[in-house]
């Protein structure tokens, strides 16, 4: 009955104590001294190497060390009858919440033009709105999606959220649908995604959409970098259609020192920090989804592979 944790070797080590604390008395086994395959029953993993989870004749459980799930099933050879759980911890929501509402202040008061104007020494006020006067336009209305919304309205922003079934969320405009999506663009001169990397998400970013936001708009990517068409945003940028963009996931990560993205002056790189996974609430966390699957209780946040997320 071993427990498998694979990551980086640095991930390895920041998470070693917890997960001994957590499972005092299991066989616990760290990428890559995994030992006999036979032995793993759950496997705890982050971006995977293809076919590993496969070569695990007795898996029982795929816990994702992130919220998003798309690093494990971009493996073509994962096994299909093993349940897939994400992470969901409100330790991390938070952290979502925090950089969602710095970098919507960042964008509402035009941080981008002060920052510009200090290296210039150039003393110039520009017409300032409130929070109440700005919508932002919040595309993933999910754990990660409402959680920032209610940050922001607590600021005073009128917030509005677009998901795929557009339930309503008391509080908030919702929206669904290639309908939904044009009528919530129209009204979001701050735009944010957190959505998951499904094959319907991908490239949504692109030039018809920031075509579809008022003149001047702001972007605010913590999804996955695979959702924005690069070359698009860059056009957008140089026609003034987006005035900035904070970007904290991408295609290739690392960014790679040469990207054009790095020296942009409107878009500013945080490099996939939005929201860290935290290894004492996680351990917690993927502890008691053990005990429930192997008490026979329901294990909550296993995802549907049919929906991708
Ligand atoms: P959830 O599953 O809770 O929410 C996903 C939301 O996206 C739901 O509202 C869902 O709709 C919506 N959605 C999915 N597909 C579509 C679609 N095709 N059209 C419209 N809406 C869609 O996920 P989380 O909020 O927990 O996480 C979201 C993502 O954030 C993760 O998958 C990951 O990619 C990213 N993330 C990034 C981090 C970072 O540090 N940058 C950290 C953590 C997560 P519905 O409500 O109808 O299901
Ligand atoms: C996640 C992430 O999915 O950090 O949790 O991107």
């Amino acid at each position: 009955m071993a427990i498998l944790f694979q990551s980086t070797a640095s991930s390895v080590a920041r998470w070693r104590p917890f997960l001994t604390q957590a499972w005092p008395d299991r066989d616990l086994r760290f990428w890559p001294e995994i030992g006999d395959k036979a032995a793993i029953d759950y496997a705890l993993v982050w971006h995977p190497e293809p076919g590993l989870l496969a070569s695990l004749p007795n898996l029982k459980l795929i816990l994702s060390l992130g919220a998003g799930i798309d690093h494990i099933l971009r493996d073509p050879e994962l096994p299909a009858r093993v349940p897939i759980v994400r992470l969901v911890d409100p330790y991390m929501t938070r952290a979502m919440s925090e950089y969602v509402a710095l970098q919507v202040l960042r964008l509402h008061r035009q941080d981008f033009a002060y920052r510009a104007q200090q290296e210039a020494a150039e003393w110039r006020e520009h017409v300032q709105k409130n929070a109440g006067e700005r919508t932002v336009g919040i595309l993933g209305f999910g754990e990660l999606g409402q959680d920032a919304a209610a940050t922001l309205k607590a600021l005073g922003f009128d917030v509005a959220g677009w998901s795929r079934s557009g339930r309503a969320v008391p509080g908030f405009a919702t929206y669904c649908g290639a309908a939904g999506l044009d009528a919530l663009l129209g009204r979001s001169e701050i735009l944010v995604s957190l959505l998951p990397m499904t094959p319907e998400t991908e490239g949504i970013l692109n030039a018809d959409l920031f075509a579809r936001l008022p003149r001047g708009a702001g972007l605010i990517n913590a999804g996955r970098g695979r959702q924005l068409v690069e070359a698009d945003l860059l056009a957008a940028l140089d026609s003034g259609q987006v005035s900035a963009a904070v970007l904290d996931v991408f295609r290739e990560e690392p960014l790679p020192a040469s990207h054009p993205f790095w020296r942009h002056p409107r878009i500013i790189v945080t490099p996939h920090v939005a929201a860290e996974t935290h290894p004492p609430t996680a351990a917690a966390i993927y502890a008691l989804a053990i005990a429930d699957f192997e008490a026979g209780r329901p294990v909550a946040h296993v995802i549907d592979r049919e929906k991708g997320y």
